[in-house]
C-alpha cells in the first residue's frame, strides 16, 4: 500500500506509476483512436464530412484524430459538381479532399449516378443525350479526382424499397433502362482504373427482397465481367429499422460473390447502452467478414447529423465521446485504458456534464469488452485542490489524499459483452478546471 508520505514524495504521476495504474484522461489522451484501432484490424474508419464545418476547430480535431477516411456528405453529388451542363465546380469537394490528403486520410467518392440531388436539366434530356451526359459526368468527375479516391459509389440507391425487387424510377432508369447501371460501371472503370467501384444502397443491410435484387445484380455482373469491386451498405438504423439479425450473414453472402463490402453511412438513432450495443454489433459483423474493408459513420457529431434529433453518431454535440464511441473502439480491439493492445475486459471514457461557477459534474462510462464482466472497478483522479463532493450510480472508496477515487458498482456490476453503464460525480473546482484522469478499468 502506498503511504501518505510517498504520495508527497512522488506526486500524483508518481503515485499512479508506482501503483501500476496507467493514467489516461478518458478523452484527449486515449491510448487508441477509432482509426488506429481499425487499422490494427486492416480496415479504415471514416466519417462523412461537410466542407462548411472545416472551419470549426473541434470538428476538425475530432475528424483528424479519430478518422482515417472521409466521405464528402454532399459536395461530390451531381447538383454540387455539375449544376449546369458540362460546367464543373469542384471547390467544396476539393476542400475536403485536400484536407483529408493532408492528414493522410483516404477519401470515398460519393456519388456519381443517383436519382436525388440531381439538377433538373438532367431530367429534361432525351435518351441519347442523357447517356452522353451520364458518361460525361462520370468521366469528368472521376478524372478530376483520379488517384485520390479509394472507392467510388458509382451508382447509388437504384432499387425500390419493399418487396418488388424492382429498380427505382429515375431519369436514368426510365430512359436508359436496366443497362444504365452496367454502363455507369464500365465508364467508371475506364475513367479511373485504380478506384474501387461500388454499388451503394440502404435497406439492403439484412437479407430481404431489396438486398436480394442487389445481390442478383452483383452476381450477374461478376458472371459477365462487368467491373464492380464493392457493395456499400449504408446502415442507417433506428428503432423502426434496427440492425438486422442477419446483418453479418448478408455482408458475407455478398463478399462470397467476390466483392468487397463496406459499411458506408452508418448511424444508429438512440442513446446510451442500447445504441452502444447496436454499434458494437455492426462493428463485430464487419470484423467477422474478411472482405468488409471499412466502416464510415455518417457524420462526426450529432449536432450536424442529417437526423440530429435522433443523436445517431459517436460524438455528441459538444464532441464528447458517447458510450457508442467506447463500444466501437472496444469492438475494434482498441483501448481507452491500459490493455496492452488486446481486448480489454472493460474500457472507460469520461465526459463532462453540467458546469457551474464552483463545480462541474463528470460522467464515466464503463463498457464491457468482448466478454461479459462483473465487479468492474476504475479510478478517477482529480487535481488538488479539486475535491469530489458527490457521486452517484456507484460505490466509491478513497485513497488517503482524497484525490483518487476508486469506483465500484452498486451490486455485482454484471455487464454483457459490449454493454455499458455509467457513474457520475461532482468535482468542486476550488480554482482548478482540470479534467479528471481515469485509471484503467479492471473486471472479473
Ligand atoms: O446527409 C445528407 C444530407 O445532408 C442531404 O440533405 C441529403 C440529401 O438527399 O443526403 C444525405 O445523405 C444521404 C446520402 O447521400 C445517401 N444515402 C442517404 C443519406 C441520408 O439521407
Amino acid at each position: 500500500m502506498v503511504t501518505r508520505t510517498s504520495i508527497g514524495a512522488l506526486g500524483m504521476a508518481g503515485l499512479l506509476a508506482a501503483s501500476g495504474v496507467i493514467a489516461l484522461s478518458g478523452t484527449a489522451d486515449a491510448a487508441s483512436t477509432l482509426g488506429s484501432a481499425a487499422a490494427g484490424k486492416g480496415r479504415y474508419f471514416g466519417a462523412a464530412v461537410a466542407a462548411n464545418h472545416l472551419g470549426e476547430a473541434p470538428y476538425v480535431s475530432t475528424l483528424d484524430t479519430e478518422f482515417t477516411s472521409a466521405t464528402p456528405e454532399n459536395e461530390m453529388k451531381w447538383d454540387a459538381v455539375e449544376r449546369t451542363r458540362n460546367s464543373f465546380t469542384f471547390g467544396a469537394a476539393d476542400q475536403i479532399v485536400s484536407h483529408a490528403q493532408s492528414k493522410g486520410m483516404k477519401v470515398r467518392g460519393h456519388t456519381l449516378v443517383w436519382h436525388s440531388q440531381l439538377p433538373s436539366w438532367v431530367g429534361t434530356l432525351g435518351t441519347a443525350d442523357l447517356r452522353t451526359a451520364m458518361n460525361n459526368h462520370i468521366t469528368k468527375v472521376m478524372q478530376h479526382y483520379k488517384g485520390k479516391i479509394h472507392s467510388w459509389d458509382v451508382v447509388n440507391e437504384a432499387f425500390q424499397d419493399g418487396n418488388s425487387g424492382a429498380r427505382r424510377s429515375s431519369p436514368f432508369q426510365d430512359k436508359l433502362g436496366n443497362g444504365f447501371i452496367e454502363e455507369a460501371f464500365r465508364t467508371a472503370r475506364a475513367a479511373d482504373p485504380a478506384a474501387k467501384l461500388c454499388y451503394n444502397d440502404y435497406n439492403t443491410d439484412g437479407v430481404n427482397a431489396k438486398s436480394n435484387a442487389v445481390y442478383n445484380m452483383v452476381r450477374d455482373f461478376k458472371a459477365r465481367g462487368v467491373p464492380i469491386d464493392c457493395v456499400g451498405f449504408q446502415s442507417h438504423f433506428n428503432s423502426a429499422s434496427p440492425v438486422p439479425g442477419d446483418y453479418q450473414a448478408n455482408l458475407q453472402r455478398f463478399a462470397d460473390l467476390g466483392v468487397d463490402v463496406q459499411i458506408t453511412e452508418l448511424d444508429i438513432e438512440g442513446s446510451g447502452t442500447a445504441q452502444a450495443n447496436s454499434y458494437s454489433n455492426v462493428v463485430r459483423a464487419c470484423l467477422a467478414v474478411s472482405r468488409c474493408t471499412g466502416i464510415t459513420v455518417w457524420g462526426v457529431t450529432d449536432k450536424y447529423s442529417w437526423r440530429a434529433s435522433g443523436t445517431p453518431l459517436l460524438f455528441d454535440g459538444n464532441y464528447n465521446k458517447k458510450p457508442a464511441y467506447t463500444a466501437v473502439l472496444t469492438a475494434l480491439g482498441g483501448t481507452s485504458s491500459g490493455g496492452g493492445g488486446g481486448t480489454a475486459a472493460c474500457t472507460v471514457s469520461y465526459s463532462k456534464q453540467e458546469e457551474w461557477s464552483d463545480r462541474f459534474n463528470g460522467k464515466v462510462t464503463v463498457t464491457a469488452g468482448g466478454s461479459a464482466i462483473g465487479n468492474w472497478t476504475t479510478t478517477v483522479t482529480v487535481t488538488s485542490p479539486q475535491k469530489i463532493s458527490a457521486t452517484w450510480n456507484g460505490t466509491p472508496t478513497w485513497d488517503s489524499s482524497g484525490n483518487v477515487m476508486t469506483m465500484k458498482p452498486n451490486g455485482n456490476g454484471s455487464l454483457a459483452a459490449g454493454a455499458s453503464t455509467s457513474f457520475g460525480f461532482t468535482v468542486m473546482k476550488n480554482g482548478s478546471n482540470a479534467a479528471p484522469v481515469l485509471g484503467s478499468c479492471t473486471a472479473s
